[in-house]
């Protein structure tokens, strides 16, 4: 897969050197190339940002830097002698990280590892002119994503996550393949519950035991057992996840586990 990101801080990506993305990269699996939006301005402050039309708080990031990087850097490539046909190459698909765009989740990340070419435009101060989401739309698909409802200096953060949340998803990424498959939110995953907790060596820490039933070597016993604190863990953390699940989904063991629980989280004070 290629990502190309455009961004005013391409420092900021220097994480994706690392770990799991860096050896990708390495391993030529993944082709991301970081662009600094200042390399399509002329004047001498290399300005990319002005007042909003119709008044208002902070600054608008101007539309021809933009257009222009998203020209150049979508641009197919140079070949030796043209083609008679061009061939079909596939094409890049934006993403912009807006607070203001449809929820980023599991399931975007799916669909967009699947995709051979994404481009990410990080908006900073209160966005980019309308105008360069319409244009693109001329040339590509166009989606506006968020990460979450709280608030960022831009989408250089949010571009991080999504990039690291595709990237892991992609054949060959991964460490171990097993893994994805097991996460809280993967499609498929123990139905809509989240992780309970989790143990490892030494058995007893700080005089905390783990708990025996892990010891046990009994799988089925393990299996409810672990099932047991995802419904609490879900009850507690997610209320709004257990109404998904479909009624059928749970047996008369679940829902004795969830009244306890239900009879716990009423029983505190919830400041939030
Ligand atoms: C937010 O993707 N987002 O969630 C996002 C992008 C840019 C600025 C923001 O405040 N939330």
């Amino acid at each position: 897969m290629r990502i190309d990101i455009i961004t005013i801080f391409p420092d900021y990506f220097a994480p994706l050197e690392l770990s799991l993305i860096g050896k990708a990269r390495a391993a030529g699996i993944l082709d991301i190339r970081v662009h600094d939006l200042r390399s399509w301005t002329y004047d001498r402050h290399k300005t990319v940002d002005d007042t909003p039309y119709g008044g208002g708080p902070g600054m608008v990031m101007k539309p021809e830097p933009w257009g222009e990087a998203l020209d150049a850097v979508t641009a197919p490539a140079e070949t030796a002698a043209a083609p008679p046909v061009p061939p079909a190459a596939p094409g890049p698909r934006l993403i912009l990280p807006a607070p203001s765009g449809v929820p980023f989740t599991q399931v975007h990340a799916e669909r967009l590892s699947d995709e051979p070419w994404l481009v990410f435009a990080c908006g900073r101060y209160e966005g980019i002119d309308a105008r360069v989401v319409d244009d693109a739309w001329e040339r590509m698909p166009v989606e506006e994503l968020s990460i979450g409802d709280y608030v960022l200096a831009g989408g250089e953060s949010a571009t991080l996550v999504m990039v690291e949340t595709i990237s892991r998803l992609m054949p060959g990424v991964l460490g171990n393949a097993d893994s994805a498959v097991q996460d809280s939110f993967a499609p498929g995953a123990m139905e809509n519950l989240l992780e309970g907790a989790v143990y490892t060596k030494p058995p007893v820490w700080r005089g905390r035991e783990v708990p025996p039933v892990l010891l046990s070597g009994d799988h089925g016993a393990v299996d409810r057992w672990r099932r047991d604190e995802a419904l609490r863990k879900t009850a507690r953390n997610r209320p709004e996840l257990l109404r998904e699940i479909p009624e059928n989904h749970l047996d008369q063991h679940d829902q004795d586990v969830l009244r306890g629980a239900r009879l716990q989280v009423g029983s505190e004070s919830v400041a939030d």
